[in-house]
């Protein structure tokens, strides 16, 4: 190789290994967390990437605490970059970056930080990201992240590899609506395992990278490091954010014993009046882990009168005691029926956790905490703890009139996590 060959190779290598570094470019509202640190703050006006269209909004920084508290909020100037001071009134902060439509690039002189990347709080990105990390936590069979390219003509595909660059799974879609990349978990001990995900330009020619929301599903903390430490780090973090992620398996719904023992209508059905049909089994057309899952179907007949009716699904007996949250997986069919997950105890003291609308379609975690302002008790012993030694999970779904009349829901692996207590005894 000739000197100037080697010299263009060299520069060529230095390109792609800056490019690899750039930090991914945000839009809208993100949400980063960071250690008491400085934080550079590139704004990039909307122009840089497309000269069709000019936003004059300017970008404006905000620094929360843990405890929700403003520490600090700095207006930005289109264009030019800021500098945010992140003070040291805790071992993390928030910190909200709002570019409107136009992009800031935020660089923190910490070695370790996160981007926010939640159901809740996704990770607005433009063009992708080559390499984030993130920790998945043990207990997981599998997990799911999630993608939406609104727009029409701007897709991705979202790539999970593990830290040597295998490639694990990938989704090249549209995005177009919220799609989930399902995948297996590697194998992995108590400690997790650390994962690399990134959104990188789709191969169908017809389709361009540029807007894109990514979260984690939320069986995985949200956090997206930079680094793969940064994504270790997330194991300690994650219990500051109230994120759980002690989790015991339970039910997997693999092998060839149905571990449903009583199925049941809420609502008795007047003689002579039509009645509704259920299907419950195990079933290998859907698995969130493993292969199998429950398979729950129901269908209620054109003329039925009734305007509420509930299935209701009890596990048999299962060994578990003083549980404060509950976590399973449903492949929903968008029929808007109420899902409610419930765990009765061993003295029938009954534990309910309202869990929303059924309307999503493909696997999605469903996390009861039955700690929380979402939950009511009633019955039992009245100690308002959950007491083994066996317990039975019950999944109770709602039909009310003007639902579709058939459904197929896929239930799997349901997992349960230690209730956090105080020192006075008193759950949190
Ligand atoms: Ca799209
Ligand atoms: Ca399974
Ligand atoms: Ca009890």
């Amino acid at each position: 190789m000739t000197h100037k060959l080697l010299c263009m190779a060299m520069l060529l290598a230095t390109l792609a290994s800056a490019w690899a570094d750039e930090p991914p470019i945000l839009r809208y509202s993100s949400w980063m967390l960071v250690p008491p640190t400085t934080v550079r703050v590139e704004s990039r006006p909307y122009g840089m990437l497309h000269d069709d269209y000019t936003y004059r909004d300017q970008p404006s920084f905000s620094v929360i605490g843990l405890d929700g508290d403003t520490l600090a909020t700095i207006d930005g100037k289109l264009g030019a970059s800021t500098t945010v001071s992140v003070p040291d009134a805790g071992p993390l902060a928030l910190l909200h970056l709002q570019p409107g439509n136009n992009y800031a690039v935020p660089q923190p002189a910490s070695e370790v930080y996160w981007y926010i990347a939640t159901p809740e709080a996704p990770l607005n990105v433009v063009r992708g990201f080559d390499a984030l990390y993130f920790w998945l936590p043990p207990g997981l069979s599998a997990a799911t992240i999630f993608c939406h390219a609104f727009s029409v003509g701007e897709a991705g595909k979202l790539i999970v590899s593990d830290l040597g660059g295998n490639e694990i799974v990938s989704l090249e879609s549209d995005f177009n609506e919220p799609e989930a990349l399902l995948f297996q978990a590697p194998a992995m001990g108590e400690d997790g395992a650390l994962l690399r995900l990134s959104l990188v330009k789709p191969a169908n020619p017809e389709w361009t990278i540029d807007d894109a929301k990514v979260w984690l599903g939320p069986e995985i903390p949200g956090l997206l490091a930079p680094t793969p430490e940064g994504a270790e780090e997330a194991r300690k973090i994650a219990p500051l954010l109230g994120i759980e992620t002690d989790w015991t398996p339970l039910l997997d719904f693999e092998g060839a014993d149905n571990p449903i023992g009583t199925i049941q209508w809420s609502k008795l059905v007047e003689e002579g009046a039509a009645l509704p049909a259920y299907e419950v089994s195990l079933s290998d057309e859907q698995h969130f882990g493993g292969e199998q899952s429950l398979r729950v179907a129901m269908r209620f007949p054109e003329d039925y009168a009734e305007p509420w009716q509930q299935l209701k699904l009890f596990t048999k007996p299962l060994a578990a005691d003083d549980i404060g949250k509950v976590r399973l997986f449903m492949f929903g069919d968008g029929s808007g029926r109420a899902l409610r997950i419930r765990v009765r105890d061993a003295s029938q003291e009954q534990h309910y956790f309202d869990a929303g609308k059924l309307d999503w379609v493909g696997w999605k975690a469903i996390v009861a905490d039955l700690e929380g302002a979402a939950s009511a008790i009633s019955g039992g012993d009245e100690n308002k703890r959950i007491d083994g030694p066996t317990v039975n999970v019950v999944v109770e779904i709602a039909h009310s009139r003007g639902r579709p009349l058939e459904s197929v829901v896929y239930v799997d692996d349901i997992a349960i996590a230690p209730a956090h207590r105080t020192e006075s005894g008193e759950a949190q």
